[in-house]
């Protein structure tokens, strides 16, 4: 059988596309609009598989818009800032630019033939000047409304990449990009006030349910973590027993968080954060030599490690007391590992009856226990009982929770605590501010300048961008400063407020800075004027679809979320959630197992492209199952895909009837599955089944050839439309044959602008029906109809039949009764 030339169809139509340049996205297009967004990669060397597969998926729905009629903006770029390039700089003795932008030419150069279809006239890259002017540009907006401060805190470090990640980049206590083990550091870091949009960011989840990914939304509720409950106030007081001229109660105070306010009649010892500053405030001179050797042993701990109930308790007695609201006991403040400084106040009273760790504190340091909820019949009395149960052990002169649930007990003790100015009910989110700063080289810098006489200064807006000193290889080691800090060239500037010597801030920011807006600039990439176009944002965006990795499920998506808000409360942009639908594609495995280079199993993009071809590869990726799911490469079957499209091929060249036939005078069946498969496949590719889509095109390939040499022949016009349909259809998925197809068949390029075909309803009819009619009970006639046949045209055919009129022999007709579309009873006198 005939087959068509690979290699050369892919150089052929390469060229054809770069003259035509089919996909710019025209602003000022009459046509609806549509934004398209995949997540742009980071340039850390060539395409792989998994590119192949996002691409390959992305593409399918932003080619259907264009056939559909849509002006689609299908952007492509580069998250080109951060530790891979700055780490091979280092390695290689170079400019980290130098790695990034020779990877940014190789992975466009495979975008482009990889056959998508990217507009790249749009193409941006986060580490150009051009763009992180604005990223700075943007900072600054937000610090003005506070919402990018500095606080000094325990940070996650690494020790290896010498950095402080976010919590986001702690994954089980391990520096997410080296794997080594992280560790706490006390210093002064920039932080963007993602909190104050956490109730938000919860709410829209609501909405936002209906079209994300069930597991994107799970995960971000966790992560944003809402609980309800208190926060309540002790007094601190020096000694457990009132002891003649003690300091007096009352003066210095001490306030928890907690979500089981209706145990505070069995709070027995309060535990703070022992890397916390109250923790440091607290201790007294006596305790302070073991305190601080125990702060030692502390901050070598994950935050993982010391929330496990797993882990043996440690602690250490800061020598002060507090008192119990409810009760007046004095009970004494300790420090531990297992409450952490950044959550709720950072100190917690503890209840070892309800609550386990609390329980193996005191145990394991003597600590008085006393149950507050009923346990039920033969529950363990060694362990703390967490469940639901009716309030005991809990009442003093003005309040009794004895006998309540929960819930009930819980409202009646805040309501208590309010009216004693003792506590207030609270909602706490596990939700951190975002901690933005980084001790890197290759990210955008941040623009302030800090000043001994006028501290904060931020730099000018005309001044932008900050751009990065030259430094290379060795200059970039990490050292636990940044390295701009050592280029005394770029660090040492004047104030712009009082002229005297300051310095510029060194740190970077976080990539995911960069990353949170980039969606936006796409609208107006090279308008040097603004960051974006807010009319043009507002006609392109939200974008209809975000298709990506599910890794990106909490961190990048969650900053976008919270970017995107902010810009709207500064009229910037017209929407306040950017993502109206995502997809997040499987992983692309070999072998059963993720691909590896210890494990020998890594597929290569290239040499899969070379032996079957881009179409093949990507027909095969689309094909495999629902787009959600793993890809097994080692169960696919490229070169059956490569068959596949050579069979599809041979159609474009047994259609002998020309261009623009009348498709109405052809063979109706083969129509009809024509006309369905083109309907359903709309269906399909809104519902992201693009391999269910595949599957209806073969089926219809099939049954075009079996019209061409078995039923009407090439020459009929409905082997002309078939093929046509076969041929859009597939140049979602394989643009380069379709292409090809579609010249064949006699039409000008590119096919990926002509329009999705039209479908006649009255095709999607199903065939007919046998209809059953009936004279004086006894069946007379059998009508094919259509299913849909009205009652009254039902009733004219039956009546109008040769065989019912000679049944009936004039005889009075009293009643016919009609069941469309099965049956006509006629009866007579
Ligand atoms: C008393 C109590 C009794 C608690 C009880 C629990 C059960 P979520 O739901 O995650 O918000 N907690 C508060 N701050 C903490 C910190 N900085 N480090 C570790 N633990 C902390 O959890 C809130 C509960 O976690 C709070 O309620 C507090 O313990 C603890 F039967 O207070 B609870």
């Amino acid at each position: 059988a005939a087959t068509y030339d690979v290699t050369a169809v892919e150089e052929k139509w390469l060229r054809v596309w770069k003259d035509l340049d089919p996909f710019r996205a025209d602003d000022d297009s009459p046509r609806e609009k549509r934004y398209a967004l995949t997540m742009f990669p980071y340039p850390s060397g060539d395409l792989h598989m998994g590119h192949a597969e996002v691409f390959a998926l992305h593409d399918v729905v932003a080619r259907y818009w264009w056939l559909k009629g849509y002006e689609v903006l299908n952007p492509m770029g580069f998250d080109s800032f951060g530790l891979n390039a700055e780490n091979a700089a280092i390695r290689d003795n170079e400019h980290p630019a130098t790695f990034t932008y020779e990877n940014i030419a190789i992975s466009t150069e495979s975008c482009k033939k990889f056959g998508t279809s990217f507009d790249w006239s749009r193409t941006l890259n986060t580490s150009d000047p051009e763009y992180y002017r604005w990223t700075q540009w943007l900072f600054l907006r937000f610090y003005e409304r506070g919402l990018a401060y500095r606080k000094e805190s325990p940070v996650n470090w690494c020790p290896v990449d010498q950095t402080v990640l976010a919590n986001e980049q702690v994954i089980d206590g391990h520096c997410e990009r080296c794997g080594a083990e992280v560790t706490k550091r006390e210093l002064t870091q920039w932080y963007f006030k993602i909190t104050d949009y956490a109730q938000e960011l919860l709410d829209n989840l609501d909405e936002l349910e209906k079209t994300w990914p069930d597991r994107v939304i799970t995960a971000q509720r966790n992560w944003i973590g809402r609980s309800e409950g208190a926060h309540v106030t002790f007094d601190v007081v020096g000694s457990s027993v009132v002891e003649p001229g003690e300091e007096r109660a009352g003066v210095e105070t001490m306030t928890v968080y907690t979500t089981r306010p209706d145990t505070l009649f069995g709070a027995t010892f309060m535990v703070v954060a022992a890397d916390a500053k109250l923790a440091r405030d607290l201790v007294t001179d006596d305790q302070r030599p073991a305190y601080e050797e125990y702060l030692e042993e502390v901050r070598k701990a994950s935050d993982i490690e010391r929330l496990s109930t797993e882990r043996p308790k440690t602690g250490v007695f800061l020598g002060r007391y507090a008192v119990n609201p409810v009760n007046g006991q004095r009970i004494p403040i300790w420090a531990a590992d297992y409450v952490l400084a950044d959550y709720g106040t950072g100190a917690i009273m503890a209840v070892p009856g309800q609550d386990q760790r609390d329980w193996d504190f005191a145990k394991r340091f003597d600590l008085p226990i006393i149950r507050t909820v009923q346990v039920p019949e033969g529950f363990p009395d060694d362990e703390a009982y967490v469940g639901q149960g009716a309030a005991i052990n809990s009442a003093n002169d003005e309040i009794s929770l004895n006998g309540l649930g929960i819930p009930e007990a819980k409202r009646a003790i805040i309501d208590w605590l309010e009216s004693k100015g003792y506590g207030k009910g609270a909602v706490n989110f596990r939700l951190r501010d975002w901690l933005l700063s980084r001790q890197r080289y290759w990210g955008a810098p941040i623009p302030i300048i800090h000043c001994p006489v006028d501290g904060e200064v931020p730099v000018a807006d005309d001044q932008l961008p900050v751009v990065l000193p030259e430094l290379r290889g060795a200059d970039l080691t990490p050292r636990g400063v940044s390295p701009l800090a050592a280029a005394e060239d770029w660090v040492n500037v004047e104030c712009p407020t009082c002229g005297g010597p300051a310095k510029r801030d060194s740190d970077t920011m976080d990539t995911f800075v960069d990353s949170s807006w980039y969606f936006l600039r796409y609208c107006s990439p090279q308008d040097d004027t603004q960051a974006f176009d807010t009319d043009l944002v507002n006609a392109w965006g939200p974008c209809d679809v975000y298709i990506g990795g599910v890794e990106h499920a909490v961190l990048h998506l969650l900053y976008a979320r919270f970017f995107t808000m902010v810009l709207n409360d500064m009229g910037l942009v017209g929407f306040r959630e950017p993502f109206s639908a995502q997809l997040n594609q499987g992983t692309v495995i070999n072998q059963g197992a993720k691909m590896s280079k210890s494990k020998g199993n890594g597929v290569r993009l290239g040499e899969q492209l070379s032996a079957f071809g881009v179409d093949a590869v990507r027909l095969t990726l689309v094909f495999a199952g629902p787009p959600e799911d793993d890809i097994d490469w080692a169960e696919m079957s490229p070169s059956g895909s490569l068959r596949f499209l050579q069979r599809a091929w041979r159609l474009s060249g047994d259609v002998t009837s020309a261009p623009g036939a009348d498709a109405s005078a052809g063979d109706v069946a083969l129509r009809r599955i024509t006309a369905r498969t083109v309907h359903d496949a709309e269906g399909l590719v809104d519902g992201f089944k693009f391999n269910v889509l595949v599957a209806r095109v073969m089926e219809l390939v099939n049954a075009t050839r079996k019209a061409i040499d078995t039923g009407v022949g090439g020459s009929d016009p409905a082997v002309r439309e078939a093929v046509e349909a076969v041929t859009i259809l597939l140049s979602l998925v394989a643009p380069y044959v379709a292409e090809e197809m579609w010249e064949r068949l006699g039409h000008q390029p590119t096919v990926a602008r002509t329009s999705w075909p039209t479908v006649e309803e009255s095709l999607l009819v199903e065939d007919t029906v046998t209809c059953v009619v009936q004279v004086r009970g006894k069946v007379r006639a059998r009508l094919e109809v259509a299913p849909d046949i009205s009652e009254a045209d039902l009733e004219a055919a039956a009546m109008t039949d040769p065989d019912v009129v000679r049944a009936i022999d004039g005889a009075e007709v009293r009643k016919v009764i009609v069941r469309a579309p099965k049956l006509v009873n006629v009866v007579v006198s």
